[in-house]
Parts: structure tokens; C-alpha cells; sequence
């Protein structure tokens, strides 16, 4: 997999910040190296190599090495040398559209293997979209690509009169956009879960990985600015692409400032 993308990059460490500059114009290179071209597993310059380059210590070549590390940015094997580390796409907790995740992450969004179909919502659905269960749902089934490869597996569902006319070609770009630009309708807020699961053989087909290959099911109900449920969808994500990103605080306890 040539095209992975960083997630969110942390703040450089104090340490680059302390030095001058210096750790961070190495680190900038580094980064920059790796942008420029090289895969996962590709091999970057020695740390000699990097210290003639930029006119530092080997020492500090070392420590912004160590930091690259710790990010999981690259691997080093004692005695070979050290190595881009394939990452994974990191999903923060943001409510986005896939197309906006993937712009985030300069990577381009796509959809493949689109279907359009119409039915019921029977029972279950209805009760989540708050519609009778003989009201016609649109289930929208794509391959969410990030640069041409196959990320994710999209299983949307949304009431029918909500979105009338809506075709096959019409999402095969943003559906976010097109409930906004088209329908009027925007996204607010969603709840989710989130567990792990296996791919069945048809859908790791879809996903290019071996069949029964570990996912991420992220079911969403997503809500719009009117307070209405208007989508549910199930997203299952290459557990070997994807990470869920989270920011954790401390509760805030009764009578502590
Ligand atoms: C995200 C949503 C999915 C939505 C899609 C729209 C999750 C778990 N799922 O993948 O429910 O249909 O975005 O993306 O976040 P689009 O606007 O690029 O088509």
C-alpha cells in the first residue's frame, strides 16, 4: 500500500523546539523525505548520511530519530538501518464526512461499486429513523477508496422522502454534500459504535484484504440540524488502515475548581 497518510501530526517535540532549530530542520527533512516518495518499509538515509546533509550532530540526528520513533512515523532494526513504518489513517472523534477525513489527510476521496436500491425499513430501521416500517428506505452501499485503494465499506440508509431521485452517479462524490447542497439537509451530530469484527469473504473481496481479516464496524445514527435521524449507516474500516483517534479529559468532580 503506497498511499498512506499520517494522521494528525503531534506537535514537534520540546526537545525540536530547544535546540535551535536544528532538531526540527531535521525533522523537517526527514518528514519531508518520506512525503517526497518513499513507501512503507523504504529505506531512509543512515543517520551519518543525515548529519553530513544538514551539518549536525549525529546526536541530534539520533534524538529526532528517537522522537519519529516514539510517533511511530519509522522503524530502526539494529545493524539495517531505519524504515518508513506503514501508518494508519486516523479517525479523530470529529463528526466528518469520509470525503472531508480524507481531504484532512491530503489523500483523495472516492467511492467504487456504488449501488441504489429502495425498500421497506421494516422493523428495526424504522424504529432508529423514527419512521413506520413500511416506509421506504434508500440504501446506499459503497467502497470508500483513499487514493484509489479500498478503505472502507459503506453501508448508508436513509428515509426516502427525504431524498427523492437520488441515483447511483449522484454519490459517487460526496453524500454530505449532496444532502446539504441538494436536500437541505446537514449533518449535526451522530452517535456511534464502535467494535471490532471480521470481514465476511464477499466484503474483504470488495476491500482487497484476505477474507475473515480483522475491521473496525462503526454504526452510525446521524442526526440533522433539525433534530431529525437521517441516516444509518454502518461502516466497516481495514483494521490495517484505520485508527480511532481520541482526546480523553479528567471528569470534572463536584466541588473540585
Ligand atoms: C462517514 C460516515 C458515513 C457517511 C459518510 C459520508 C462514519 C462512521 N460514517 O464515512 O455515515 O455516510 O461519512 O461521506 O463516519 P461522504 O460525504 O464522503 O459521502
Amino acid at each position: 500500500m503506497s498511499s498512506l497518510v499520517q494522521p494528525a501530526r503531534p506537535e514537534p517535540s520540546a526537545r525540536a523546539k530547544s535546540n535551535g532549530g536544528k532538531s526540527e530542520r531535521v525533522r523537517r527533512h526527514v518528514l519531508q523525505t518520506i512525503d517526497a516518495g518513499l513507501g512503507p518499509h523504504d529505506r531512509l538515509p543512515t543517520e551519518r548520511e543525515l548529519a553530513e546533509q544538514l551539518g549536525v550532530s549525529r546526536l541530534t540526528v539520533q534524538r529526532v530519530l528517537d522522537d519519529l520513533t516514539t510517533e511511530n512515523r519509522i522503524y530502526r532494526i539494529q545493524g539495517s538501518g531505519t524504515f518508513v513504518r506503514p501508518t494508519r489513517i486516523a479517525k479523530s472523534m470529529e463528526l466528518t464526512s469520509f470525503s472531508e477525513d480524507m481531504r484532512s489527510r491530503r489523500m483523495a476521496p472516492g467511492s467504487l461499486e456504488i449501488s441504489v436500491t429502495q425498500e421497506p425499513a421494516g422493523a428495526n430501521l424504522a424504529a432508529l429513523l423514527e419512521l413506520s416500517p413500511g416506509s421506504p428506505v434508500v440504501s446506499i452501499r459503497r467502497v470508500r477508496t483513499a487514493d484509489g485503494a479500498p478503505i472502507c465499506l459503506e453501508r448508508s440508509q436513509l428515509p426516502a422522502e427525504l431524498v427523492p431521485g437520488l441515483s447511483a452517479e449522484d454519490v459517487s462524490g460526496s453524500l454530505y454534500e449532496l444532502l446539504a447542497e441538494r436536500y437541505g439537509i446537514q449533518i449535526d451530530r451522530a452517535d456511534q459504535t464502535i467494535r471490532a469484527t471480521v470481514l465476511d469473504p464477499d466484503d474483504a473481496s470488495d476491500l482487497e484484504v484476505p477474507a475473515y481479516s480483522a475491521a473496525f464496524e462503526v454504526d452510525r445514527l446521524a442526526v440533522d440540524h433539525r433534530g431529525r435521524p437521517v441516516e444509518h449507516a454502518v461502516s466497516l474500516y481495514r483494521a490495517d488502515r484505520y485508527s480511532y483517534q481520541l482526546t480523553v479529559a479528567v471528569a470534572k468532580r463536584h466541588g473540585t475548581g
